[in-house]
This record gives structure tokens, sequence and C-alpha cells, in this order.
């Protein structure tokens, strides 16, 4: 008797699983066709698009090579610093790190590794906002033993803004040298008497 059970028992399980199956795949609670429904194929998306209307986050940002930066973790060399703000900070990778001279006229050297070809620097500042813009006013020399300079970018005031990514990009004719100067004259900052760099970067 207890067989018979079982028996009936095995084919109502089997019967209640093959219905199931039966109305899922017929679709009675599921995803019907109809006449109303229009199907538009998505079209292919090579690329990331930003919608015309809005400015691009880094729109106004000024842009840097991509080659490598000849200045990082160079030997550096500053006619003097303030406080923690030491020579070694304006080639450490971090813009939250910065070198601050004490007064003015502030000289600032890189030595590169052997006589290298360039035609880029960059200067850059804490792209944050808590940095006000400011101008700071300098000229970019270049040496192939140390001794002799020359100048390749006339002393002139260039702007620090953290709307454009507080840096400044210089292009010049290509130039080969192992030294590479930087002599500040003025900051327009309002809380400080130095020059500040937290970043100074060479390219190809
Ligand atoms: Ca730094």
């Amino acid at each position: 008797m207890n067989k018979i059970l079982a028996y009936v028992f095995c084919a109502i399980i089997i019967l209640s699983i093959g219905a199931s199956a039966f109305i899922f795949f017929t679709g009675t609670g599921g995803v019907q066709e109809n006449s109303n429904i229009t199907i538009v194929t998505t079209p292919d998306q090579t690329a990331p698009e930003w919608p015309d209307a809005i400015v691009h986050p880094l729109a106004n940002m000024v842009a840097l090579p991509e080659t490598e930066n000849l200045a990082a973790l160079r030997p550096v060399v500053a006619s003097s610093f303030t406080d923690i703000y030491i020579p070694s900070n304006a080639v450490d990778g971090y813009v939250t790190s910065y070198w601050e001279s004490n007064g003015f006229p502030a000289e600032f050297t890189v030595e590169l590794d052997g006589n290298q070809t360039f035609q880029t620097v960059a200067l850059r500042l804490n792209p944050s906002s808590l940095w006000e813009a400011r101008g700071q006013v300098f000229e970019v020399q270049v040496s192939t033993d140390g001794n002799h300079f020359t100048t390749i970018v006339p002393s002139d005031r260039h702007e620090f803004d953290p709307e454009t990514g507080n840096t400044v990009r210089i292009d010049f004719d290509q130039t080969t040298a192992q030294y590479v100067r930087f002599i500040f004259t003025a900051n327009t900052a309002s809380r400080t008497n130095g020059a500040q760099v937290a970043e100074i970067l060479i390219f190809e």
C-alpha cells in the first residue's frame, strides 16, 4: 500500500513539474509577442561620447605630453627653501608636496640623467581650489655642464589657476642639456614671499 502511495506521490510531482514547464515555455506569465512593440537595435559604441551641451570637466585643463617626465626624482638644487618645503618636493611626483623659496630671487636647478633632448617644461601647483590663483615670474635656462647657462625662456609672468589645473606649460624649440634652471623673481600669492612649485616636469 505504501508503495502505491509513493508511486502516486511521485506521479503528482512529475506532472506538476511538467505543467510548470509548459506554462513557462508557452509564455502564460512571461514575455509575449505584441504587434505594438517596436524592437530597436542599440547603436554600436566604439568610444565614450560626451554631450555637446555639457562642458567636459577636463576641457579647461592644461594638457601635458604623455611622454616620459625627464625630471622625475632627479637631483635638484635650490638657492633657498622655507620650513619643510624642501627642493626635492618639486620632483617627487605628488602635487600635494611643494618647494617654496625663502624670498627672491630664487633659483631652482634640475640635473637630468646626462644630456637629454626636450622641448616642454611644465610647472604645477596643487590643483585644489583651496589654492588661490596666482602669477609667478620666472625664466628658464639650460646648460650642458652646470656652469654655463643659456636662457631659452625669457623672464615673464605665468598664471597658475586651479580652474585650469594650476599648471603652466611652456613649449620651445627642441634643446639638449643636462641642467635646467628656473629663476623666479615674483609670486603674486598673498600668503608667501617666495616661489612655489609642487611639480617641475620636463618632456621630450
Ligand atoms: Ca611634489
